[in-house]
């Protein structure tokens, strides 16, 4: 009984922060930012796909999934010394996180992993935060991660338990959960946010936001995506979001959850630079740079960091 009016009380005080008059809004996300991070500074981090697209699963926003026709080419698992490349690279356009993304439904149990675990431990020694996204998950597979060095594990709610199955059918909301449950039993950090734009209601945001906000710990990094409508895939055509409501869930996520790094991801290439300083005003407070995420473009390097420049703040170092 108490545990439900306790989740009542934090649904109530989501929707009413969400809610407030932007200002207001505004104001309170800047003072929680404060409070625990330094408001001027972004983090850089940069992605590598090192297994790229015939992906099982039927996730309808991605360019990687094997069942759309998106045209985009199969890569198996990169070799280590290019992904080494491209990691001492990124740590030297100023790069504190580097992230390895694999287009797996589950992390595999062969030697594929164990060029994953070098990889982390290559990524661990050159002083960056190494961080993968490989879908599910085992405790052991986590526990071994971890040994390798593994900073942090970037698992996606993408919306609400509710609409879940309206983009993905191929596995269930509690897949995800017991993922990242076993990533924070084996002591590794949990990166887990969403995707704005795949036709879901603001209150899909919102008890998306109250699941991750109720974690315990909370997750260290919540990544906010906004769909990049990738031709092919049943989302190609879904409506675009309105800025303000991309605004409104930064400056709500930073509040419920004020230790995050909270992380403008996909989409960004398409929003104008007054539009991302807005956000970094909300709260948001790292992002993804070089010349592509995984599969979809970036404004790159160097336009991040003049913009930056533009706003006086500074890369986190
Ligand atoms: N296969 C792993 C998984 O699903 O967890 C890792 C890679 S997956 C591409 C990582 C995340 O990228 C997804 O959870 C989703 O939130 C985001 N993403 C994928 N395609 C996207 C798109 N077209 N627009 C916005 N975000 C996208
Ligand atoms: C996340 O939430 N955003 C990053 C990271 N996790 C792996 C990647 C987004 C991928 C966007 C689609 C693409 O580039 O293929
Ligand atoms: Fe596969 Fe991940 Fe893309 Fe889903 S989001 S199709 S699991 S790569």
């Amino acid at each position: 009984m108490e545990t439900l009016t306790l989740k009542k009380n934090l649904q109530e005080k989501i929707k009413k922060t969400y809610q407030l008059p932007l200002p207001e809004l505004i104001f309170q996300a800047q003072e929680i930012h404060r409070q625990n991070n330094n408001a001027n500074e972004v983090q850089f981090c940069t992605l590598s796909s090192i297994k790229t697209g015939a992906c099982v699963e039927d996730c309808k926003y991605c360019s990687q999934s094997a069942r759309y026709n998106t045209g985009l080419k199969y890569e198996p698992l990169s070799d280590e010394a290019k992904v080494m490349d491209e990691a001492r690279a990124a740590k030297a356009n100023g790069s504190t996180r580097f992230c390895m993304g694999a287009a797996w439904r589950e992390a595999p149990d062969n030697e594929q992993f164990d060029q994953v675990l070098s990889m982390v431990k290559q990524v661990k020694a050159m002083e960056m935060e190494p961080c993968v996204t490989l879908g599910m998950l085992t405790k052991d597979q986590a526990t071994k991660l971890k040994e390798a060095g593994l900073h942090s594990y970037n698992h996606n709610l993408d919306t609400s338990e509710k609409f879940y199955s309206e983009v993905i059918t191929t596995r269930t909301y509690q897949d995800r959960l017991n993922t990242i449950k076993n990533v924070q039993d084996a002591g590794v950090e949990v990166c887990s946010g969403g995707i704005l734009g795949m036709g879901e209601g603001i209150e899909d945001r919102l008890s998306m936001l109250e699941t991750l906000a109720s974690m315990d710990p909370q997750p260290a990094s919540v990544p906010i995506n906004v769909l990049v409508p990738i031709p092919g895939t049943p989302l190609e055509a879904a409506d675009p979001i309105e800025d303000i409501e991309l605004i409104r869930l930064i400056a709500t996520t930073r509040i419920m959850i004020p230790n995050a790094r909270v992380r403008l991801s996909a989409g960004r290439h398409a929003m104008s630079e007054t539009l991302q300083a807005f956000c970094f005003i909300a709260g948001a407070n790292s992002i993804h740079t070089g010349e592509k995420l995984l599969t979809t473009p970036l404004q790159g390097k160097d336009k991040d960091r003049s913009m930056i420049e533009k706003l006086g703040m500074s890369i986190m170092s």
